[in-house]
């Protein structure tokens, strides 16, 4: 998806967040939607994060999703800088189980949201499709694309449990 202008910013605090936030990643491109991924840390890269932010908007990002894991002020910093909407995943920690990522990304204050999304793998999974559900409002050929995924998750799950 590199040669395509991206429309979607998947960051992440640290290259540990991957294995989380590749699932996001992956819902992107079999969406068809162009996304584009980087590590940009609050803590150990400010001021890349500063840069990335603020100038998402003009390189024609549309949604960030940021993953971050423990003290996780990456999606809150990167809402604080931008008026693009940002989702964000708080990656499971070692330490806490990501119940500490969940609180510091959910508990923003009122007026610099984060769409904040379950802990994990699950919740990466839901950035990337709530990603493309936004971007579907004006992208027909995109909704078609989520209502089939949809379809076929639908028509995945079998009737029996055994
Ligand atoms: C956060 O610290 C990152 O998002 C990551 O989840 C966590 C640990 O980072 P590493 O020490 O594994 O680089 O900033």
């Amino acid at each position: 998806m590199d040669q395509i202008p991206p429309l979607v910013g998947i960051i992440m605090g640290s290259r540990s967040d991957w294995p989380t936030m590749v699932h996001a990643a992956d819902i992107l491109t079999a969406l068809g939607v162009p996304h584009e991924v980087k590590v940009v840390s609050a803590h150990r890269t400010p001021e890349r994060l500063f840069d990335y932010a603020k100038g998402a908007k003009a390189r024609g990002l549309k949604v960030i999703v940021a993953g971050a894991g423990g003290a996780a002020h990456l999606p809150g910093m990167a809402a604080a800088l931008t008026s693009l909407p940002v989702l964000g995943v708080p990656v499971e920690s070692h330490a806490l189980k990501g119940q500490d990522s969940l609180l510091s990304i959910v508990q923003m204050p009122g007026g610099v949201p984060v769409g904040t999304l379950a802990i994990g793998k699950a919740g990466a999974i839901n950035a990337g499709l709530l990603a493309a559900s936004i971007l579907a409002l004006g992208d027909p050929g995109l909704d078609a694309r989520l209502i089939d995924y949809r379809r076929r998750q639908t028509e995945g799950v079998p009737e029996t449990a055994e």
